[in-house]
């Protein structure tokens, strides 16, 4: 007999392909059958049959007021009252625009999009209208949504499917952009020295959330500012996950650097449909209608989606928000390494802000990984035991191994150690038959 799960699997099969809308749903990389979900509140998510689980997902990191939130639902509530989408400008956009610039140095002017992948599509377009040139730099295991440039060497649901550069994108496209490794400043160097006069931008997640989560060093950070500043090519943050999201200033306020264009995902519509692309003022006027690169979209800074992240950003910019997110991944990260070390599981963990990165390594010498190589090393077999097993006990984490773990202010100490306590039980199972 099939669960329900199983059944209502079978049935989303019928007509949408794999079952999902978006690959990381299927349970691609760890086995077995997606949870269909149909409600959730604060920290808190519902499968179809009202099983709760505590969610580190958090649809994909918006949710870091926890779900529903009252504000953000009767912003919501009284935005549909007033009307879907008008395709005109609102007042509402100005207020989402003039936030986000006052709390973000780099971000002098800003475009709504509908979607994280329109942002970094769009600002690559922008960094090569600008510049006049084609190349673009990314690197290996960073993930910029699925426009045809950037799904080269890409992560995410690409790893999970083991195609990390995806059939479809012609090798026109493709030969434009250049991957190399992440976290390694002398790469930078070398290709900046190689193509420097012919590469229109850098485009990089200023800490890795597409690979499990790597925060790379200072030093490469500098060395990107460095090269892109000296090559005349466009620095681009891809803040789709960190922004408002490691701290009110993203990655960028993390490193104290300043990218020269910044793309930003659902966040700012409190997990609306939307995202943002914004930075220096001299690059962002060469937009249409100021200047000739095109860009455009009939749901861009949806009322809706403005309406509820006005009301989100009300709560992120009090005192203490971020500090407050931040102790929640402490104590539960700190809690689940004592218990791995305590069963002699190998884990290996990083955290910064509201995120958090859990890898199962081979053996005790190997360290926290620091790159796309070192991830994919990884024990992926041991990360599925211990989703499977964390799912069993009403934990929900993302269902791969290259994802991240995202906090909201919701969850509570008797959450966090409810987790500990599932992490406990599942390490000794593993400790057992391993
Ligand atoms: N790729 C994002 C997670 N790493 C968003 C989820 C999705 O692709 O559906």
């Amino acid at each position: 007999m099939s669960t329900k799960n199983e059944q209502l699997f079978l049935q989303a099969k019928k007509h949408i392909p794999g079952g999902v809308n978006s690959p990381v749903r299927a349970f691609a990389g760890v086995g077995g059958t997606p949870v269909f979900m149909h409600k959730a509140a604060g920290s808190k998510i519902y499968d179809t049959e009202d099983k709760e689980y505590i969610d580190y997902v958090g649809s994909w990191g918006p949710m870091i007021l926890g779900h529903a939130h009252p504000k953000v639902i009767d912003a919501v509530k009284a935005a549909a009252d007033d009307g879907l989408s008008f395709g005109t400008p609102t007042t509402f956009e100005t207020s989402v625009a003039d936030t986000i610039c006052d709390i973000v140095p780099s971000v002098e002017m800003i475009r709504m999009t509908s979607s994280g992948t329109e942002a970094t599509m769009s600002a690559i377009r922008l960094a090569r209208g600008y510049t006049g040139r084609d190349k673009i730099v990314k690197f290996e295991g960073c993930y910029h949504g699925h426009s045809d440039s950037l799904l080269v060497k890409a992560g995410s649901g690409m790893l999970d499917i083991g195609e990390p550069t995806s059939q479809g994108v012609p090798a026109d496209f493709a030969k434009h952009t250049i991957t190399l490794p992440y976290n390694d400043p002398q790469a930078v160097k070398d290709c900046f020295e190689k193509w420097g006069d012919e590469i229109a931008c850098v485009i990089v997640e200023p800490i890795a959330g597409n690979m499990n989560m790597i925060v790379p060093t200072q030093e490469f950070h500098n060395t990107l500012r460095e090269q892109c500043t000296q090559g005349g090519a466009v620095l681009i943050f891809d803040e789709v996950m960190t922004g408002f999201r490691v701290g009110l200033r993203g990655a960028q306020g993390h490193f104290g650097i300043k990218p020269d264009l910044t793309c930003f995902g659902k966040i700012i519509g409190a997990g609306l449909p939307v995202g943002a692309f914004g930075g220096k003022r001299e690059i962002m006027e060469c937009i249409a209608p100021m200047g000739g690169v095109y860009q455009a979209g009939t749901l861009s800074g949806n009322p809706l989606a403005m309406r509820a992240g006005i009301a989100m950003f009300e709560d992120l910019t009090v005192d203490g928000f971020y500090e407050g997110v931040a102790d929640k991944v402490t104590y539960l990260v700190d809690g689940i390494q004592a218990t791995a070390d305590k069963q002699g599981i190998e884990l290996r963990s990083t955290k910064l802000g509201g995120m958090f990165g859990l890898f199962f390594v081979k053996d005790s010498e190997t360290q926290v990984p620091q790159n796309f190589d070192e991830v994919t090393a990884c024990d992926m077999d041991k990360f599925n035991t211990f989703f499977h097993g964390m799912l069993e006990r009403g934990i929900y984490l993302a269902p791969s191994a290259y994802e991240v773990g995202f906090m909201s202010s919701k969850h509570s100490t008797e959450d966090l150690d409810a987790t500990i306590k599932a992490a406990a039980e599942v390490f000794a199972e593993m400790a057992a038959a391993y």
